[in-house]
């Protein structure tokens, strides 16, 4: 006999969005309690298809992953909410899944916007380590388990603005990257914390190209009063699943008032250091790209203005071009960081 399922959705329509917008209709409904008690037994693949209950079922092809670790697939999907409002949410529309994980910039994977999303097709995040050294009482190499079990992830609902004059608003599922910092306890010359992302020729195609202007690892770093901030954000997945390869998995930054190169993806090494530490895009060009690298529509890049911003999606019908905002939106809460420096001169 054909068991009936409650509802059939075909699987191509079950992306991380349909899923995530079903469970935000079923937890306005009051429904969360069951799902918070149920939720845990449910998330498994196994057990959605046994109850045949569309609204946990994931496509096998929705994340580009050589696996999905189940732990942290269930953290992910058991985040708490944004709070309705202040600056971890926003009433703005949000990028569909299919942009946020499409148009993306991971030059390890080809300069393409389309590029990461196909090349990373199989990349592996298991097992993952994270090297921590430098200026701290406790250094080491940790697993991924070992970094974020401790934390809480919660859903913050961001605007992206890249350096290039687009932005998107993606719901993040993450937690303050000043809560992990901690854990290490900086010494009094921490001045600063850098970050790598992963080198694997073997993976990352662009890594193998004799044409690849970036020397490897992409770096980035921030000023120890930036990396406290709790709007500085380690991110472990989005649309409440855990990250796809292309937007940095398993675990990148989202520093929301900085251009989107700051947000380094794929983080395998996290160091405290005294002096100011590299960052690629700097490296690269220093006079277009600097270390603070604050969303600022007073201060052009030297071939484009940054006072407007595509939000994407756009259309040739639709460019939905905006002003781009001091700070991204978020001067309340950075603003006062900066207060006696000439953002002209440290761009
Ligand atoms: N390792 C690494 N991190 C990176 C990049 C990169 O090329 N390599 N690109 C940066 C840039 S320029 C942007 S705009 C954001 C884009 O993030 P998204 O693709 O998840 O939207 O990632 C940033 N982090
Ligand atoms: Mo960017």
């Amino acid at each position: 006999m054909i068991i009936k399922t409650r509802k059939e959705i075909p699987s191509s329509e079950i992306t991380p969005e349909s899923v995530y917008r079903e469970r935000r209709k079923f937890m306005k409904t009051g429904a969360k309690a069951a799902f918070g008690v149920a939720g845990a037994g449910l998330l498994s693949s196994a057990a959605s298809a046994q109850t045949g209950d569309a609204l946990f079922a994931r496509a096998p092809a929705d994340i580009n992953l050589a696996s999905k670790p189940d732990w942290l697939v269930e953290k992910a999907a058991m985040r708490t909410d944004a709070p309705a409002s202040g600056p971890f949410n926003t009433d703005e529309e949000l990028t569909p899944f299919e942009d946020v994980t499409t148009y993306n910039n991971f030059y390890e994977f080809g300069t393409g916007k389309d590029d990461p999303a196909r090349n990373a097709r199989d990349f592996s995040i298991d097992p993952w380590t994270v090297e921590v050294s430098g200026e701290a009482n406790k250094t080491g190499t940790y697993t991924l388990e070992d970094i974020l079990n401790p934390h809480t992830f919660e859903e913050r609902v961001f605007r992206l603005r890249c350096v290039e004059a687009w932005s998107m608003v993606i719901p993040w599922v993450g937690f303050s990257l000043g809560d992990l910092l901690k854990r290490f306890e900086p010494n009094g010359d921490a001045n600063y914390v850098q970050f790598d992302t992963l080198v694997d020729s073997d993976q990352m195609s662009a890594q193998r190209s004799r044409f690849a202007t970036i020397d490897w690892p992409y770096q980035e770093g921030l000023r120890m009063d930036e990396a406290m901030n709790p709007l500085a954000t380690i991110a472990t997945g989005l649309y409440d699943d855990i990250l796809p390869a292309q937007n940095g998995a398993p675990l990148r930054l989202v520093v929301p008032w900085k251009y989107g190169f700051k947000s380094i993806k794929s983080i395998v090494a996290i160091r405290f250091t005294k002096n100011m530490p590299n960052n690629t895009w700097r490296d690269l060009q220093a006079s277009e790209y600097g270390f603070y690298a604050n969303v600022n529509p007073q201060v052009s890049h030297p071939r484009w203005s940054q006072a407007s911003e595509r939000r994407l999606p756009t259309s040739l019908f639709n460019p939905r071009r905006i002003d781009t905002m001091m700070f991204n939106g978020y001067a309340d809460e950075v603003a006062s960081m900066y207060a006696d420096m000439d953002l002209r001169r440290f761009y």
